[in-house]
């Protein structure tokens, strides 16, 4: 076994038993390719228990985020069916880490998606788009991770939480939107928080996968990214987004 396969499966198990590990690069040393590997394999252990691959998800999709964290680019990490979360659907709260959640919008695509595409050809491949949550909970300890370990660890993606899928006919570059706590406005937000446009995430998302031979297929699901600072999440809350002529999802937290 190699370190790449000994990290994979650090952090399937990691991610299985809801126990945190410790760092095993914290000075950020492996490259983003070796990063990348780590996160490929893990998810390939995960496949190889019955989970199917459902899409990708996007992560620093803010500009600010990215010049903090000394980024060119957005991350990126693949969502599996285990991770998928019914919308109203009420959450064991022992199955993660220490979860935080992110108000984003999802496209579920009609059309494969491979490569360099514009704007316009990524809009033509989405079937719908819903206003969705995403569940993040890194599996280092203490919350502390370097770039290739986030990067290795799915980009710390645990669950998502879809809304009701509506035709991406209205514009959605700048829907307003809130992120919300037992009822309690959290965080306010707009989808422009997304590289100025969410299909800008969605094209990034074509470009990521196809580079690593995995093209954004029919039918996947494509998480673009948090629209706002994520939110601690604790046993016996409601959370939920409200987005401007989307609609709103949500899930309760169970203690
Ligand atoms: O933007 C993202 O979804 C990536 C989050 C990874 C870092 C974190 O755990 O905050
Ligand atoms: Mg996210």
């Amino acid at each position: 076994m190699n370190h790449l396969t000994e990290y994979a499966s650090l952090l399937d198990k990691a991610a299985s038993n809801a126990k945190d590990v410790a760092q095993f690069d914290p000075e950020g040393r492996l490259s983003l390719d070796d990063a990348y590997e780590i996160q490929s394999q893990s998810i390939h252990l995960r496949l190889a228990r019955g989970e199917r691959r459902v899409g990708v998800k996007m992560g620093f999709t803010s500009r600010a985020k990215m010049i903090q964290m000394g980024l060119s680019d957005v991350i990126w990490g693949r969502l599996t069916s285990s991770m998928q979360i019914e919308e109203g659907s009420v959450v064991e709260f022992s199955r993660f880490v220490r979860p935080r959640v992110e108000p984003e919008i999802a496209f579920v695509l009609k059309h494969a998606l491979n490569g360099d595409v514009t704007g316009p050809q990524a809009l033509a491949a989405v079937e719908a788009i819903a206003p969705a949550l995403e569940i993040i909970d890194s599996r280092y300890r203490d919350f502390r991770f370097s770039l290739p370990e986030v990067i290795a660890d799915n980009a710390s993606s645990s669950g998502f939480v879809i809304g009701a899928w509506q035709r991406p006919s209205l514009d959605f570059s700048n829907l307003g939107l809130t992120l919300n706590l037992d009822g309690r406005v959290a965080q306010v937000g707009s989808t422009a928080a997304l590289l100025g446009h969410p299909l800008r995430s969605l094209v990034a998302a074509a470009r990521l996968s196809a580079a690593a031979g995995e093209p954004l297929q029919a039918g996947w699901i494509v998480m673009a990214g948090g629209a706002t600072s994520a939110e601690w999440i604790a046993p016996g809350q409601y959370v939920s987004v409200e987005m401007d002529q989307l609609g709103s999802a949500g899930f309760h937290v169970k203690g």
